[in-house]
């Protein structure tokens, strides 16, 4: 009975499952997660996000990360589980994020860390940007505008690369940083995803970079499933060597490195590449046909669904990525998910349940009440300057807020996965917010369709388990929400 261990490394926690296959059968046997902020108040982040004055610019710490990986792999060696059966290992992560290695992070220090030390101490020093922008990032719009000049414009870049331009995308992540810093740039000897980061750690040696991963970063050449040569000019000089390479999903990027076993008792398991979580959440909701889609409500909200060929957005908003399975997934992303439910909750003072209760009791439509929660500079649509906006909306109305709140995310997420063309009847629902039934059945109204709930809430962490597995397991979910009538105007 073989035992394979999945690990989401999210914006605010690390989460890690483990299943255990016999014949037919697979079981989650193990899950748990850690919340960064709290697990390691040291390191200073406030949801993941290291403090910021400027609201446009949002970095996290890679030795958190590490800190955080060894934390779970501790987690897993006591869970109790024979962890020799461990077979293989495989990893989600947030996507567009990147780590900066200096020649001291080149594979000889990955494989020789010091077993008797925690890994974050170890890997500051190859580091050469001690801070990595994440995906909240949306300070690069001059960069953005440069990519796109550089490469032909941004119908040109969208039709290769999967998208337009965005700011948090890598590629002008890459490009804002070899402007502001020249040198440092120069002195980078390898600059990884936050999924190549992690998996490069645990094998010990440079791992690569999965297509899906690999299609945020307004680089790679979505039908070469290579890096595109004009966009890599138009970004940064000699970039092409300090990227890590491109391949499959189930690539094998090595076994646990030494530090691992002599650390935790682990065996040898396989590495496969890991990948970004949207990507492995489309592998952990079994969206492996077309015709259905997921919605994941997390710290962003995301709407998904796989594509036999890649069809690029018009409307500039969406994204095509390279699915795990080797065809493509349409996304659309939104920055204000899980954030801004808090923010009207807190600033309402009730609890989850009080504002299930709120949004139970408020009538579909909000009586003509209106909250766009533009908390922080919002992805989709964009909206750089943040800022709630109500229309016909007390600033003290807390029913309102609530179901202003929920039905503005579900209204803007209908509205804006309409190029994916899909005729959505089906959707399968996942993230933490996901557990919540009255924002499920507001999901159900407003698109008019039918919403399940998965049976596993975190599916970018299945994902990665089942991928450490080389298999695609489609999980069927329950229950059902009913099918609402959907509400005008969408
Ligand atoms: C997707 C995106 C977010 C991050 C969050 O394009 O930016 O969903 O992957 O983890």
């Amino acid at each position: 009975m073989a035992l394979y261990l999945g690990l989401d490394s999210s914006t605010q926690s690390l989460t890690g499952i483990v299943l255990e296959v016999e014949g037919d059968s697979t079981r989650v046997v193990f899950e748990s997660s850690l919340a960064f902020d709290e697990a390691f108040p040291e390191y200073g982040t406030r949801h993941g996000v290291l403090p910021r004055s400027d609201p446009a610019v949002a970095v996290s710490s890679p030795p958190l990360w590490a800190d955080a990986l060894d934390a779970m792999m501790a987690r897993v060696s006591h869970s109790g589980l024979d962890v020799g059966r461990l077979a293989a290992i495989a990893g989600s992560a947030q996507q567009h994020g990147s780590v900066y290695m200096n020649s001291r992070g080149g594979p000889s220090a990955l494989s020789r860390l010091d077993p008797g030390l925690p890994p974050g101490e170890q890997v500051v020093h190859a580091l050469s940007r001690p801070v990595a922008p994440i995906w909240m990032d949306s300070s690069t719009s001059t960069e953005c505008a440069e990519l796109a000049e550089g490469v032909g414009g941004a119908e040109a870049l969208a039709q290769r690369t999967g998208s337009r331009a965005f700011e948090r995308f890598t590629g002008p992540q890459i490009r804002k940083f070899f402007k502001d810093d020249p040198r440092t740039y120069a002195a980078t000897d390898r600059i990884h995803l936050v999924s190549s980061f992690l998996a490069s750690l645990l094998a010990g040696r440079h791992a690569p970079i999965d297509p899906g991963d690999g299609s945020g970063m307004n680089l790679m050449d979505l039908a070469t499933s290579d890096w595109w040569p004009a966009a890599l000019e138009a970004t940064a000089p000699g970039l092409r060597a300090k990227l890590p390479a491109v391949a499959p999903a189930w690539t094998v990027a090595g076994s646990l490195s030494p530090y691992w076993q002599a650390r935790h008792g682990l065996p040898a398991a396989k590495v496969v590449v890991w990948s970004g979580d949207n990507p492995c959440s489309l592998i952990g909701t079994g969206l492996v046909r077309t015709g259905l889609v997921a919605i994941s409500l997390g710290t962003s909200d995301t709407i998904f669904g796989l594509m036999r060929e890649p069809r690029v957005d018009r409307t500039g908003t969406g994204h095509v990525f390279g699915a795990p399975t080797g065809a493509y997934m349409g996304l659309t992303c939104f920055a204000n998910g899980s954030l801004a439910r808090e923010r009207v909750r807190d600033s309402f003072g009730l609890s989850w349940p009080g504002f299930s209760q709120t949004l139970a009791a408020t009538p579909p439509g909000n009586g003509g009440r209106v909250l766009l929660p533009w908390y922080v500079p919002e992805i989709t649509p964009p909206v750089a300057a943040p800022g709630v906006r109500r229309y016909d909306l007390a600033i003290d109305d807390g029913p309102g807020h609530v179901r202003g709140v929920v039905e503005g995310q579900q209204m803007s997420l209908a509205l804006h996965s309409r190029w994916m063309d899909t005729g959505i009847e089906t959707i399968l629902a996942t993230g933490g917010a996901a557990a919540n039934r009255e924002i499920l059945q507001v999901m159900a109204d407003v698109f008019g369709a039918e919403v399940f709930q998965l049976e596993v809430g975190n599916s970018a962490c299945l994902g990665a388990a089942l991928r450490a597995r080389q298999d695609l397991i489609p999980r069927r979910s329950s229950p059902v929400f009913g099918r609402g009538r959907g509400l005008p105007d969408v």
